[in-house]
Parts: structure tokens; sequence; C-alpha cells
């Protein structure tokens, strides 16, 4: 977390010290803290504890709030803490009051609070990361002036009506799950550098990303509809499963980096790919069971894993596509697709994997070589020239996209630029 403390009050001072001279004035952030109010971590239990906290404006070190001995927690007077807040297993806790709270450099995590209802956060622009987890009673966050600075959101398990208050638009982690009475999340976001991920929200979730332009995982789960008609670039997954959405819709989207996974969603009816034109990994598409087209992906060129496709299609073509690194499967039950097309892409080489096959109307066709496809999902056609052939092995793998987490390096370099941009 000590990246994210320098970036928190890095953002800080860009406040303090003027948003126009966005320099660095790192050092002049140094904060000094009263006697008492510096530490390298204080748990407190008791009213008489958390008051000891509350006395202190600045405060230097990470804060830990717990048990059973509190109803009312009031940390009136922070202004400030260098460092964690977690307030957690509070199990009688009704409140939590920090009007004056401005910044939480590190995490402000509140954990396990069953009866929480009410929670004042008047104040609060700038944390490292904003956790609220197990917080079944809370329908309102109390953040009045509204969070714009963080790097991560994660927002699971609460009885939150709503996102009101968040409104970052870059950071690393946006993650809303599990909380039952969110319908609508309608967001300014603009890029989230790690992941993205809604899921299990209200049945009824909207999700609207209008402004979103780039993204890096995007898991999107048990969702009602979606929108991001900006969404240009998904560096990394897009995942989309298991929802009630009838039309899937990416009317911008012009490459996926690694795998794009469409399955279980049992309405879908319709895939809108208009500018996708390549997917660096697997491209799976399965039990959709309303879904009898796939013929979504006008420009799709390139896939740089393995196809597997299942259903019952009436047609889907993929007019564009010339390179496959991995295998292909496609198996319709039902409907009046027919294998032809792909026979032919198959044919004409432009499927490098070892296993093909595919299951229509006219009937089935499979086969699978040792040639030289790849375990691992990008491209294959490599150095030796020599067609190794060896003998018709079993071993047809599934190339599954490539789970290469991004490094934590370039993670850095990319936050380290959002953290000027934010202003
Ligand atoms: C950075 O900003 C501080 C405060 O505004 C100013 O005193 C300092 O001269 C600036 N440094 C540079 C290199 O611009
Ligand atoms: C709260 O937690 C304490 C200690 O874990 C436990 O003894 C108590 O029964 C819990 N109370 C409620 C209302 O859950
Ligand atoms: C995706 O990759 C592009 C090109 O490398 C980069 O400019 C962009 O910031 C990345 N976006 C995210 C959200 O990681
Ligand atoms: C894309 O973003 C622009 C500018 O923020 C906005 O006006 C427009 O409505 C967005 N487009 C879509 C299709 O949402
Ligand atoms: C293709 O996906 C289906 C589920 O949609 C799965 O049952 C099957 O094993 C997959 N086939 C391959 C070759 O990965
Ligand atoms: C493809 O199949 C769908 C669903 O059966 C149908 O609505 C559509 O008209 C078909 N398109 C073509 C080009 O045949
Ligand atoms: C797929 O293409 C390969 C290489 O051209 C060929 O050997 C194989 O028979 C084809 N499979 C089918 C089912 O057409
Ligand atoms: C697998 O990926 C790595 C890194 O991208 C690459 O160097 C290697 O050649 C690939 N393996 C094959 C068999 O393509
Ligand atoms: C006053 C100043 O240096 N402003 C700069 C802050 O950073 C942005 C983005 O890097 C520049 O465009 C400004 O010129």
């Amino acid at each position: 977390m000590q990246f994210s403390k320098l970036l928190a009050i890095a953002a800080v001072t860009g406040v303090t010290f003027g948003a126009s001279s966005n320099n660095s004035t790192l050092t002049a952030a140094t904060p000094t803290a009263a006697s008492g109010c510096s530490f390298s971590s204080f748990t407190a239990t008791n009213n008489a504890q958390v008051a000891s906290v509350a006395a202190c404006a600045t405060v230097v070190g990470d804060v830990t709030i717990q048990g059973a001995g509190l109803d009312t927690i009031n940390l009136n007077g922070v202004k400030q803490i260098f460092g964690d807040l977690n307030i957690k297993n509070a199990n009688l806790t009704t409140a939590i009051n920090a009007p004056d709270l401005q910044l939480v450099s590190g995490d402000l995590n509140l954990e396990e609070l069953q009866i929480l209802s009410s929670l004042n956060l008047a104040q609060l622009t700038t944390v490292g990361t904003l956790q609220f987890n197990a917080l079944p009673a809370l329908e309102r966050a109390g953040l009045t002036s509204g969070i714009t600075t963080a790097d991560s959101i994660v927002i699971s398990d609460t009885g939150l009506t709503s996102l009101e208050g968040i409104n970052v638009f870059k950071l690393k982690v946006f993650n809303v799950n599990n909380n039952k009475d969110i319908e609508t999340i309608d967001s300014g976001l603009i890029a989230v550098t790690d992941t993205l991920s809604i899921s299990y929200n209200s049945d009824n979730v909207d999700v609207i990303l209008n402004q979103l332009t780039s993204a890096n995982n995007l898991d999107l789960q048990r969702i009602n509809s979606f929108s991001a008609g900006n969404l240009s670039a998904i560096n990394d997954s897009l995942v989309i499963t298991s929802s009630n959405v009838d039309k899937i819709e990416f009317k911008n989207l012009e490459s996926v980096g690694k795998s794009l996974t469409i399955d279980q969603n049992g309405e879908v009816e319709e895939l809108d790919f208009p500018k996708l034109t390549s997917v660096g990994g697997a491209l799976q598409i399965g039990d959709n069971d309303q879904l009898k087209s796939f013929s979504g992906f006008p420009k799709l060129k390139t896939i740089g894993g393995s196809v597997n496709i299942s259903g019952s299609f009436d047609n889907g073509t993929f007019p564009a596509l010339s390179s496959v690194a991995g295998g292909f499967t496609l198996s319709s039950e039902d409907g009046d697709l027919s294998c032809k097309e792909f026979d032919k892409l198959n044919s004409s080489g432009d499927i490098k994997g070892d296993k093909y096959a595919c299951s229509g109307a006219g009937g089935s066709s499979s086969s699978s070589s040792s040639k030289k496809g790849n375990s691992n999902g990008s491209s294959s056609d490599s150095s030796t020239s020599s067609g190794s052939r060896s003998s018709a092995s079993s071993s047809s793998r599934s190339n599954d996209a490539p789970s290469v987490q991004s490094s934590l390096s370039s993670i850095m370099v990319l936050f380290a630029s959002f953290g000027i941009v934010l202003y």
C-alpha cells in the first residue's frame, strides 16, 4: 500500500497547493501529527479509545476499530489519516460519523458491520482503496462531497441502493458485487487499468458506462443490460456470463487483448461487435439458449487463441477471419447452420491449431493433427519451417488464452500517470 499512499499524498498536495502547479510537491506534504497521533498501528475496541483517535486532526498510522462494545463510532474532528482506517466486526455498531474526514491515504475498509445503517463521510474525497464489505443494513454511503481520487473501489455485499458519491473516473480496480439493491450503475468511469467487475447485484441491474474508453479485464455477471459506446479497447479479457441481457453490443470495441467469453446468457439473441478486429486469446461462446446467430463480428480478422462455439445456430459467419492461432471447435446442435464455410477456412490453412471440428446442419467434420499449433494461444507459425508432422497423436489440447498478469511495474507506471491526470 506504500505506493498508493504516496499517490494519495501527491493527490492531496495537488489540492492543497494548487492543482495548477501539478509538480512534485511530495516532500511538502510530509504530514506532521500531534503527539499521540502518530503510531505504527492502533486498535480501538471501546469508546474511550475511539475518542483518543478522534482527538487527532491528523493521524499518521493504521487505525483499527472493532468489537461488540461500540454502538456509535464518532470520529468527528479527524481530517486526515495517513495510513489505513479499518472498522470491522463491530456487530452492534449502528452509526459511524466521520464528517470531517477528507483523506485516508491507505485503505478505508468497512467490513462485517451487520447493523450499520448510518454512515457520515461528508467530506471524504480521497482514499487509496475504498472497500465496503458485508454491510447489509447500509443503504447510503454518506459521501456528500463524493470521492474523486482512489486507486481501488470495492463495494461488496451491502444494502446500498446506488453508487452516489463515487466519482472516480480513472483507477485500477472497480468491483461492485452482491449488492442486491443496486439497480443502476451509471458511472463516469473513463479507464480502469486492472479489473472492472460488476457481478451479482440486483437481477435487474442496468450498467451504463458511456464514458469508458479503455479497460483491462472486464467481467460482467448477472447484469440486465450494458452500454459502453465509447469503449474501444479491452487490453486483457472480456467475460459476459450468467446475464439477462438480450443484446450484447460493443459498438466501438476494436480489440480484446486476451480472451472473449460469452456464456450462459439465457436471453441473449444478438451479438454486435461491428468494429472488433482482433481477439488476442480464445473466443468462447456457449450455453446461450436463445442465440441463433453469431454473425455479429463482421470485421474480426485474427484470433490469437482457440475458438469454441456451441449452441443451436441458424447462421453465423466470420467474413473477415483470416487467422486462428489455436484450434477451432464449432458445434451447432439444431438449426440451419452448415459447416461449409468453416471447412473452407480450415482447408485454406487459416486455422493454425491442432484441432478442427465442426458439426452443423449438413453433418460434421473433424480432424486433429500435431501440427505446430501452440499451447499458449499466441501466434504459431514459428521459426523452423520444417513442418513437424509427427503422426497424428491425440494431443488436441484446447488452446486457452494465456493468463499472463500485467507486470506490476507497468501497472505502476500507468497508475503514476493517472495520479497526475486525476485533476
Ligand atoms: C513546485 O510548486 C511549488 C509550490 O507551488 C513551488 O514552490 C516550486 O517552485 C515548484 N517547483 C517547480 C520545479 O516548478
Ligand atoms: C456480537 O459479537 C459478539 C462477539 O463476537 C458475540 O458474542 C455476540 O453474540 C454478537 N452479537 C450479535 C448481536 O450478533
Ligand atoms: C491499454 O493499452 C493501451 C496501449 O498499450 C494503453 O494506452 C491503455 O492505457 C491501456 N488501458 C488500460 C485500461 O490498461
Ligand atoms: C462518448 O463520449 C462522449 C463524450 O463524453 C459522449 O458525449 C457520447 O454520448 C458517448 N458516446 C456514446 C455512444 O455513449
Ligand atoms: C467448448 O465449450 C463447451 C461449453 O460451452 C465445453 O463443454 C467444451 O468442453 C468446450 N470444448 C473445448 C474443445 O474446449
Ligand atoms: C440468421 O439467423 C437469424 C436467427 O434465426 C435470423 O434472424 C437472420 O435473419 C439470419 N440472417 C441471415 C443472413 O440469414
Ligand atoms: C483441416 O485442415 C487440415 C489441413 O489443411 C486438413 O488436413 C484436415 O483434413 C482438415 N479437416 C477437415 C475436417 O476438413
Ligand atoms: C508462448 O508464448 C511465449 C510468450 O509470448 C512465446 O515466447 C512462445 O514462443 C509461445 N509458444 C508457442 C509454442 O508459440
Ligand atoms: C502548471 C503545469 O505544469 N501544468 C501541467 C500539469 O500537467 C499537465 C499534464 O501533464 C500539463 O499539461 C500541464 O501543463
